[in-house]
C-alpha cells in the first residue's frame, strides 16, 4: 500500500546553486525538509511531462543512500514513470551524463559535492542535469532558487525503501525503479572512443600505470576498465574502494590532495604514468614519471593529438576553455584552424556549444577535461585519451609535453587558492581590485605593463544569454595575465583564487618550475590585491 502525501513546509533562504549545484555541509542537508524543499523546487521548475524518466545517482558519499530513497519517493509522488539508478545508488557524474543521453531520459539528479570532503561533518550536494546530459543552465538554476524561496508544500509517497544493493526492477506506487550496473554503459562508451587494443598492448609491454581513485566513485569504473578490459595488473590501482568519507581524505586530484600518488610518481622506480580522479569522477590529474601536466596544457595536448584517437580521428569542430584556463589550447586551435571559445568557469557553459556542434573538446584549469561524448567533464576519459596518445606516439608523458611546448611555446601557469577567508574580506579584495581598474592600464609593474583590465562577462553565442561578474582579469601587453575570482563551490567562507599565466616561447626556459617562472607575476598579484594586509595570509592554502 502506498499513499501520496502533500506535506507542508517552509522555505530556506540559502538554496542558491553555485558553480555546480547546491553544496552544503551534511548537517545542513539533514535538517527537516531541506533536501525535500530543493528537490520539489527542481521538480516544480522543470515540469516533466507525464511518463518521464529520470536518472538518479551519486558519488557514494555520506548521506547518498538516504537522499536517494527520499528522492525516489518524491519522484513517484511527482508523476515520474521511471527512475534509472546505479546499484548502491552509485553513479559517477560522467556515467550519469552517459545514461541520460543513451536512454534519452528527461534529465537526471546527481548527488555529489565533487572534490569536497565527505562524512557526517563533510559536504553533500545535489544538482539537476537536463536532457542533453549536462548541468542545468543558469536560467534553470535561477528558477529553482526562486521557487525554493517560496515553497510551501512538497509531495512524497509513503512506501518502503527500494533494495538499492540488488540490480533489478522495482516499483514505488506506479513508478518503476531500475537498479542497474553503474559501470557497464559507461565502460562500453569508453571502449567505443579509444583504441583499447593499442592501450592493452602498451600495458602488456611493461608500461606501468598507477591510478588513484581517492576512495571515491571511480574505483569500480577503474577496475572494470583498467583491469578487466585493458589487462593492467591489480597493483595499478590504489584507493579504489569507495568510502562514504573518502577515507577521511579530500578527493581532489591535485598536487596537494593527491599527495600519496604524487609521492609515488616522484619517487624511486616510479611508474611511467599516474592519474587520479575526484569524488564524483569527473576531474582528472595527469602525471608522468617525475612530471606534472597542468590541466591547461593537458587540454592543449589532447587537442593537438586528437587525430591519434579513433573517436576523434575525423577532426575537431572546435575547442572551448574556461576563462581562467591558460591560452595554450588557443594556440593549438589557431594552428588547426578551428575555433576556440572562452567561457566563464562552470561546465554548464560548454553545453550549448557542444549541442550546437561548435566544439568537440572542452577543458578547465580546475582539472576538468571532456568532450561532446557526454555533457560533463570526464576523469577516466581524460586518462584513457592520454594513454591512447602515449600508445600511439610511443613517447613518455614528459616528452610529449616538452615537444608540445617546443612547438607551440609554453603557457606557464599556476593557480593559488586562499581558502576559508571571511566572505567580507574576500569581497573587499575584489572591490579594491575593481576600484583600481581606471588607474591600471598603461602602468608598468616590474617588467610587465598593464594593457587592460575588466570583470569578465560572457555572451553565449548560441542563446545570447549574458553572464556577468565572472572574474577580474589584469591583462598585460605581452599576453601574460592575472585573474582573480571567488570560488562558487566552497562551503566555508570564501575561497579566493588567483590564476597566473605567462607565455614563454623560449625552449631554454621550459625546464623552469612554474612557481619560479611566475615569481614576478605572483608578487604583482599580491601587491595589486593588497593580499597580505587584507587577508593576513602569507601563503596560499593550495597551489596547483
Ligand atoms: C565545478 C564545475 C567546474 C568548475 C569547478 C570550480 O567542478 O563543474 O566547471 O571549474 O567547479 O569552480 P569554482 O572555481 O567556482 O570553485 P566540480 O568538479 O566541483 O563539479
Amino acid at each position: 500500500m502506498t499513499t501520496t502525501l502533500t506535506l507542508h513546509t517552509t522555505p530556506f533562504n540559502d538554496q542558491k546553486p553555485g558553480t555546480s549545484g547546491l553544496r552544503k555541509r551534511v548537517p545542513v542537508f539533514q535538517q527537516a525538509n531541506y533536501l525535500e524543499n530543493f528537490v520539489q523546487a527542481i521538480f516544480d521548475s522543470i515540469q516533466a511531462p507525464a511518463g518521464a524518466t529520470l536518472v538518479l545517482g551519486g558519488d557514494g558519499r555520506f548521506y547518498n543512500l538516504e537522499a536517494i530513497q527520499i528522492i525516489l519517493k518524491m519522484a513517484a509522488a511527482n508523476g515520474y514513470a521511471r527512475v534509472l539508478t546505479g546499484q548502491g545508488g552509485i553513479l559517477s557524474t560522467p556515467a550519469a551524463s552517459c545514461l541520460i543521453r543513451k536512454y534519452a531520459t528527461f534529465g537526471g539528479i546527481i548527488l555529489s559535492a565533487s572534490h569536497n570532503p565527505g562524512g557526517p561533518e563533510g559536504d553533500f550536494g545535489i544538482k539537476y542535469n537536463t536532457a542533453n546530459g549536462g548541468p542545468a543552465p543558469e536560467k534553470i538554476t535561477e528558477a529553482i532558487f526562486e521557487l525554493s524561496k517560496k515553497i510551501s508544500h512538497y509531495r512524497i509517497i509513503e512506501a518502503s525503501d527500494v533494495a538499492l544493493d540488488t540490480i533489478g526492477e522495482y516499483t514505488i506506487g506506479k513508478m518503476h525503479v531500475s537498479v542497474i550496473d553503474p559501470v557497464a554503459d559507461y565502460a562500453e562508451l569508453m571502449e567505443s572512443l579509444f583504441d583499447f587494443a593499442a592501450i592493452r598492448g602498451l600495458l602488456a609491454g611493461g608500461f606501468n600505470i598507477k591510478f588513484d581513485a581517492m576512495h571515491a566513485v571511480n574505483g569500480p569504473y577503474a577496475r572494470e576498465i583498467f583491469i578487466n578490459r585493458l589487462g593492467a595488473p591489480v597493483a595499478s590501482l590504489m584507493n579504489c574502494v569507495p568510502l562514504p568519507d573518502f577515507g577521511n581524505g579530500h578527493p581532489d586530484p591535485n598536487l596537494t590532495y593527491a599527495h600519496e600518488l604524487v609521492e609515488i610518481l616522484y619517487g624511486e622506480n616510479a611508474p611511467d604514468f599516474g592519474a587520479a580522479s575526484d569524488g564524483d569522477g569527473d576531474r582528472n590529474m595527469i602525471l608522468g614519471r617525475h612530471f606534472f601536466v597542468t590541466p591547461s596544457d593537458s587540454l592543449a595536448i589532447l587537442t593537438a593529438n586528437a587525430k591519434l584517437v579513433p573517436g576523434y580521428r575525423a577532426g575537431l569542430k572546435g575547442v572551448a576553455r574556461s576563462m581562467p584556463t591558460s591560452a595554450a589550447a588557443d594556440r593549438v586551435a589557431k594552428e588547426l584552424g578551428i575555433p576556440c571559445y572562452e567561457t566563464p568557469t562552470g561546465w554548464k557553459f560548454f553545453g550549448n556549444l557542444m549541442d550546437a556542434d561548435k566544439v568537440t573538446l572542452c577543458g578547465e584549469e580546475s582539472f576538468g577535461t571532456g568532450s561532446s561524448h557526454i555533457r560533463e567533464k570526464d576523469g577516466l576519459w581524460a586518462v584513457l585519451f592520454w594513454l591512447n596518445i602515449v600508445a600511439a606516439r610511443a613517447q613518455s608523458v614528459e616528452t610529449i609535453t616538452r615537444e608540445h611546448w617546443a612547438h607551440f611555446g609554453r603557457n606557464v601557469y599556476s593557480r593559488h587558492d586562499y581558502e576559508a577567508i571571511p566572505t567580507e574580506v574576500a569581497n573587499g579584495v575584489m572591490t579594491h581590485l575593481k576600484d583600481s581598474f581606471a588607474s591600471l592600464p598603461g602602468q608598468k609593474l616590474g617588467s610587465y605593463t598593464v594593457e587592460r583590465c575588466d570583470d569578465f562577462s560572457y555572451t553565449d553565442p548560441v542563446d545570447g544569454s549574458i553572464s556577468t561578474g565572472q572574474g577580474i582579469r589584469i591583462l598585460f601587453t605581452d599576453g601574460s595575465r592575472i585573474v582573480f575570482r571567488l570560488s562558487g563551490t566552497g562551503t566555508e567562507g570564501a575561497t579566493l583564487r588567483i590564476y597566473l599565466e605567462a607565455y614563454d616561447p623560449d625552449i631554454n626556459n621550459h625546464h623552469l618550475d612554474a612557481q619560479v617562472a611566475l615569481s614576478e607575476l605572483i608578487q604583482i598579484a599580491g601587491q595589486l590585491s593588497e593580499l597580505v594586509t587584507r587577508t593576513t595570509r602569507v601563503q596560499p592554502s593550495v597551489i596547483t
